[in-house]
């Protein structure tokens, strides 16, 4: 086994390749960019090296950089993880020149495997199920509309260098096919540098089922039983399950095998996932499954397989990589229960998916529901550099209800702060009615995505519990001395008090009736709620409304309070009214971040005199450049950000000097 191994990767899957490598008794050489340099894998490793500024370019892809920190550390192996160069041949072959193990397949696996065309002609002629179609080098349009017409409409065009759907067009009429084609071409070109193209027969109602494959360097190659990932949303996976619902034995063992054999085909060697395509119009048939591609890596969702196996997939990937033969023959190979794996990510659901960035102020992961694979840790950012994966949950059961009934309550305890999560969204699909049936395929969340992404406005209670929390009601009293407890923002009406509360940009002002004996009156818009609190520990608290009996957790984060009451989570921001109230335009001393982001450019300049409108700081967020102007005219006394800074909503990043006085 491997004394020390250099892991060439962030995040989660960096955390949980040297948790089991650690086990095993090997250290752990963590790489880190600038954005990362305190990051949770780094705390985790046994030593680690800085590989470059931020940007994946210039640090997660450079092999040099890679290559130069395993000899540095004197590691005799190296595990690249998913993503990054886990499936780039030359960062094979950089590893192997520099006397280092690749953790994974050997470089002509991953080359037989990249391009779609090859891969399906191979596999042809290892008997490996593939859709009816077109894989052929010829290119001219009258050749690929005879074969699309030989084939028979309708009829999907993909790129033969794609992934992820990019550059597929779907043509259900023959009179369409040459502008769907050179816009398949177009895209294909542009996105990958290579326009060819495949046509094949479009398979309706497709399920996605990926099978897991082990291969060693004796000539063995088992399958660990199959995955569905057909909840996807744009092609990315969004709740992945093992094993398949509606999977028949005689189906699994029949795309056991053609996996195997496509493994074998290709001279395979580690972990790998051969994806096929199910025609489920009819239900699962073993005649209707159909290659589509082989990844040559460790999946993100290989857990789930872990969970119903009982087996540590890196731990098969260490000692194969050390020359071990596989751990089991196929015979040994189980199932146990049902799996679930939920994807958090730092996404509005509501914006359509869009990346979020964010410090997480506050972090409540489900670790004793669940199994929880993460990277970050709360206080930690999400920025924009990186897939903004936070965790990873992953459930197990006897049954796929008991399983999926757990998934629900483990995504309820879920809890996060500073920055937007798909949580929410999450929870709901794990709860609809046709995921709860095993009734999936691919069209489902696009189906329902208005129902799935919307976010319910807060319930009088939340806002009721949330102007508690800003009034300092829910504190512990800190002691006898009433003007010790006195915190937060309060006017004082007589036996009322009046709380601000932001959410989501829409201002409301809640007024608090004190009852004494913890009971309050609470006006929330046109709603009233009476609510009698015990106040409890660590923003634990039991509410007594009309009788009946909640728990809520608030947890307070700078100036946000988050709210999570009956599974509902909701978070307002708390505006600061002095700076409101201030009327002598002091608040327009300050320019402020007014989302998280990346400074890009920063004209100000210290002593300068502008005047209202002229831009100080550009800033890059969600993928677009925001300009941050002077608000008013005057001089600039301090400018508090630097180019390539990362900075926070709210945060201050110029300041203007006091209006001179008269
Ligand atoms: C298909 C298909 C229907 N017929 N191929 C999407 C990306 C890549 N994994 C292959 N994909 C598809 N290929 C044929 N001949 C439908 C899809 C497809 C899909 C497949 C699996 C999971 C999710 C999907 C979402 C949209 C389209």
């Amino acid at each position: 086994m491997f004394k020390k191994i250099l892991v060439a990767n962030r995040g989660e899957i960096a955390c949980r390749v040297m948790r089991t490598a650690q086990r095993m008794g090997a250290a752990c050489v963590a790489v880190y960019s600038d954005a990362d340099a305190r990051a949770m894998h780094v705390a985790m490793a046994d030593e680690a090296y800085r590989i470059g500024p931020s940007p994946v370019a210039e640090s997660y892809l450079r092999i040099d950089a890679l290559i130069e920190a395993a000899k540095r550390s004197g590691s005799e192996a190296v595990h690249p993880g998913y993503g990054f160069l886990s499936e780039n041949p030359l960062f094979v072959e950089a590893c192997e020149a520099a006397g280092l193990v690749f953790i994974g397949p050997p470089a002509s696996a991953i080359r037989a495997m990249g391009l779609k065309d090859a891969a399906k002609r191979l596999m042809e002629k290892a008997s490996v199920p593939v859709v009816p179609g077109y894989h052929g080098e010829k290119q001219d349009a009258a050749l690929l509309a005879k074969e699309a017409d030989r084939i028979g409409y309708p009829v999907l065009i993909k790129a033969r260098a794609g992934g992820g759907g990019k550059g597929m067009r779907r043509v259900d009429d023959p009179k369409a096919f040459k502008a769907a084609l050179e816009g398949a071409q177009r895209e294909a070109n542009s996105s990958f540098g290579d326009a060819a193209v495949l046509v094949e027969k479009y398979v309706s109602k497709p399920r996605h089922i990926e099978v897991q494959v082990f291969a060693d360097a004796h000539g063995n190659a088992v399958h660990l039983n199959e995955r569905d990932c057909s909840l996807q949303r744009r092609h990315q996976k969004v709740i992945e399950e093992a094993p398949a619902p509606g999977m028949t034995g005689e189906m699994r063992a029949a795309m056991g095998k053609a996996a195997v054999d496509a493994a074998l085909a290709v001279g395979y060697r580690g972990a790998g996932t051969v994806e096929f395509i199910v025609d489920a119009s009819e239900g699962l048939r073993a005649d209707r499954f159909y290659f589509m591609e082989m990844n040559t890596r460790l999946q993100v969702e290989h857990p789930v397989t872990e969970a119903i196996t009982g087996l540590d997939l890196v731990e098969w990937q260490l000692r194969i990589a050390a020359g071990e033969p596989l751990p089991l023959k196929q015979s040994d190979v189980g199932i146990d229960g049902h799996a679930f794996e939920a994807r958090i990510y730092a996404e509005d659901a509501e914006k359509g998916f869009l990346p979020a960035t964010g410090t997480l102020t506050h972090l409540h992961l489900p670790v004793d529901l669940a199994r929880v694979d993460t990277g970050v840790r709360e206080g930690d950012t999400i920025t924009p550099y990186y897939d903004p994966m936070i965790a990873k949950v992953i459930v197990h059961g006897a049954s796929r209800a008991v399983a999926l009934n757990k998934l629900t309550r483990a995504l309820r305890e879920t809890r996060a702060m500073g920055s937007v999560t798909n949580v929410a969204f999450l929870e709901a699909l794990s709860r609809n009615a046709s995921f709860a049936l095993g009734d999936v395929d691919t069209g489902l969340i696009e189906r329902e995505i208005a129902t799935l992404a919307a976010v319910p406005e807060p319930s009088a209670l939340d806002r009721a519990v949330a102007a508690l929390s800003a009034l300092g009601l829910l504190r512990e009293p800190a002691g006898t001395d009433p003007w010790e407890t006195l915190t937060g923002w309060r006017q004082w009406v007589e036996a009322s008090q009046f709380a601000l509360l932001d959410w989501r940009g829409m201002q409301m002002e809640i007024e608090v009736r004190t009852l004494g004996n913890g009971r309050y009156r609470v006006a929330a818009g046109r709603a009233e709620v009476d609510v009698a609190v015990k106040v409890g520990a660590a923003g634990v608290h039991t509410l007594d409304v009309s009788g009946e009996i909640i728990e809520a957790i608030v947890v307070e984060a700078g100036r946000e309070v988050g709210v999570f009451v009956g599974g509902e989570a909701v978070t307002f921001g708390l505006p600061d009214r002095l700076h409101e109230s201030d009327d002598s335009g002091a608040g327009e001393d300050r320019v402020v971040a007014p989302m998280p982001g990346l400074v890009k450019v920063v004209t100000a300049k210290a002593g300068a005199k502008v005047q209202k409108g002229d831009a100080l700081v550009v800033l890059e967020a969600m993928k677009m450049e925001h300009t941050l102007s002077a608000p008013r005219d005057g001089v600039i006394a301090e400018v508090l950000v630097k180019a390539g800074e990362q900075v926070q909503d709210g945060v201050v990043v110029v300041r203007l000097a006091e209006p001179a006085k008269g």
